[in-house]
């Protein structure tokens, strides 16, 4: 310690040891300074604050807390985003037509072809073939029994017609009701009538157009052949204008509205 340093020392002992002396009469008296005492200085300037120490241990785990109340319902959200496109349904029902729609423009004119001659051929074909289709209806109920002699063909029809309605279904198919003319003819038709166990049918011989004077249905005259049966014609009730050939070969005149089977004939050379 410096002699500048040790006067401040050397002050305060004597000062010291002169209230001591006076304290205690004549115990420090002597004492040199020679005893280095040493008394607390002035205080300091405060220092720097120091650095954030590092940070303490984990507390002990504390007691569980008390159950919540339940809290009050949200408000509704806004509305979320759209899906994702689901997968195709299935077919619906098919709908009801719609109006029809407006007449189109006309087309071009088109190339002139062979073509109408073709239809008009097509068309006479289908003709042809319905006339066909008919003829061979007609010979399949033919095939049951044609007669025939040298000049006629004869066919024993079994539907039950009206006189005039008979007579029309021959014309349709190229005939009359049958007219025979001579005793062959005559034989021929009776041996068919026969044959069929029938016992009457409508023949082609009336007196429609006058009473008494009896023609063929396609009004030739009667020759001198003839096979009345005895006692006919006899106009009975005054209504028996048409004839009839019974299963022996005879003719009686009858009335023309009964229903009954009848015999056409064609020509030969129409058949
Ligand atoms: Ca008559
Ligand atoms: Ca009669």
């Amino acid at each position: 310690m410096r002699a500048e340093e040790l006067m401040p020392c050397v002050l305060i002992t004597l000062l010291g040891l002169t209230l001591m002396e006076s304290a205690h009469g004549q115990h420090m008296s002597d004492e040199p300074c020679t005893v280095q005492i040493l008394i607390p200085g002035l205080k300091g300037e405060p220092g720097e604050k120091g650095e954030k120490g590092a940070p303490g241990r984990p507390g002990r785990v504390g007691p569980l807390g008390e159950i919540g109340h339940t809290g009050v319902k949200g408000h509704k959200g806004i509305m979320g985003r759209y899906g994702k496109m689901g997968p195709c349904g299935i077919k619906g029902l098919k709908g009801d037509m719609g109006d029809p729609g407006p007449m189109g423009l006309n087309g071009d004119p088109g190339a002139p072809c062979e073509c109408t001659p073709l239809r008009k051929m097509i068309g006479e074909m289908d003709i042809l073939v319905a006339q066909l289709s008919n003829e061979m209806k007609f010979i399949k109920t033919a095939v049951a029994g044609i007669k025939e002699t040298d000049s006629k063909v004869y066919l024993l029809v079994k539907e039950e017609k009206r006189y005039t309605d008979a007579e029309v279904y021959c014309q349709g198919r190229g005939g009359h009701l049958a007219m025979p003319k001579d005793e062959g003819a005559n034989a021929a038709i009776a041996g068919y009538i026969t044959e069929a166990g029938l016992s009457r049918v409508y023949i082609g011989i009336n007196d429609i157009d006058r009473e008494g004077h009896f023609t063929y249905v396609d009004r030739s005259p009667m020759s001198t052949f003839s096979k009345w049966r005895e006692g006919e014609p006899n106009n009975a009730y005054s209504d028996e204008d048409c004839a009839e050939m019974v299963a022996a070969g005879d003719w009686t005149d009858v009335a023309c509205h009964p229903t009954m089977y009848f015999v056409c004939e064609f020509d030969k050379d129409s058949v």
